[in-house]
């Protein structure tokens, strides 16, 4: 009998783009196979549930992908080659820091009769000038690759691509899982083709996403260092369902968050033990993120493992 997973892929078609992207993805893994690289893969923002297959409505989630965003850029900083697969129109790395008016407001613009030169703001340049520096180093080297997704199914299709192309690198590769993945969907097979019509209340019935989890960490990825996201609202349970989570799929790392206290505070949940990752109030007041450290801790575990599996092959 086909496991959940496979029914799922066996009735769902991959999304227009699907060829490019893998063809995408295959190149960039190829090119940064070597001794001495390493690539992390960050799902970053949320997926959305279509209800008709011509699609005006759908269920989303609350996910902005500050997240992934941001743990995108402290991994180029520690070297990292970076596929930041992420929900089309939510955060992005470097983007991120303009958001909304903001950059239109760094910017001065003076007209006369012959040209417009548009200049940054002095009190500007300081703010945007490490940004635009970190941005150019990683597009020039070619250490970024942006992949997009938008509904669970488009999701599904590019992980499991991304694992395919990812594997050859084995330990070497890391899987940060951030994006939050919606848990219910509506099967193709029994979505309306036509926008749903207000005459009456519909019945909507909806079926549970299958745990990519399990394929990822036992067939496609074996040797990566796994990392899984668990989000909760209520810390009485956090802890025992990062746990629980973690004895499933015998990965390496879940880092568990609260939806209200997600930029102060993670815990690191591990086979052996479990330690809060935080930031004090004045390094928040300071403008330090709390993906720095969580960054660092995860790139420390990721170097134990490789070292691991070094000395056991010798
Ligand atoms: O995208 P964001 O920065 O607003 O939120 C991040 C997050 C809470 C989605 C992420 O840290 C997370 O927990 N992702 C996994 C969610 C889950 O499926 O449990």
């Amino acid at each position: 009998m086909a496991s959940n997973w496979e029914e799922f892929y066996a009735t769902h078609l991959p999304p227009t783009d699907f060829e490019d992207n893998r063809s995408l993805l295959k190149e960039f893994c190829e090119r940064h196979n070597k001794p001495g690289e390493r690539i992390v893969l960050v799902t970053s923002g949320g997926t959305t549930v279509p209800l008709e297959h011509n699609t005006v409505r759908f269920v989303d989630n609350f996910s902005a992908g500050m997240r992934g965003a941001a743990s995108s850029e402290y991994f180029l900083e520690q070297g990292y080659n970076v596929i930041f697969m992420h929900r089309l129109k939510s955060l992005e790395p470097f983007t991120r820091h303009f958001n909304g008016q903001k950059l239109m407001d760094m910017l001065d613009l003076q007209e006369n009769s012959r040209n417009v030169t548009i200049t940054v703001k002095p009190d500007s340049v300081d703010v945007l000038a490490p940004i635009l520096l970190n941005y150019k180093a990683a597009q020039d080297g070619g250490r970024i690759l942006y992949v997009t997704f938008t509904t669970v199914s488009d999701y599904f299709w590019l992980l499991r691509a991304a694992c395919e192309c990812l594997a050859p690198l084995g330990a070497k590769a890391l899987l940060y899982l951030a994006a939050a993945v919606s848990d219910f969907y509506v099967p193709s097979y029994e979505m309306p083709t036509h926008k749903i019509q207000s005459a009456a209340v519909p019945n909507i019935s909806l079926q549970l996403v299958p745990k990519l989890l399990s394929p990822v960490v036992s067939l496609w990825v074996p040797h990566a260092f796994v990392v899984s996201f668990k989000l909760e609202t209520d810390e009485n349970i956090l802890l025992s369902k990062a746990r629980d989570s973690l004895n499933k799929y015998k990965h390496k790392l879940v880092i568990g968050n609260i939806l209200q206290t997600r930029r102060q505070k993670v815990i690191f949940v591990t086979p052996e033990s479990n330690y809060d990752v935080s930031l004090t109030r004045e390094q928040m007041l300071g403008g330090i993120e709390i993906e720095e450290p969580i960054i660092s801790n995860v790139v420390h575990s990721h170097t134990n493992f490789i070292l691991g599996q070094f000395r056991s092959a010798k």
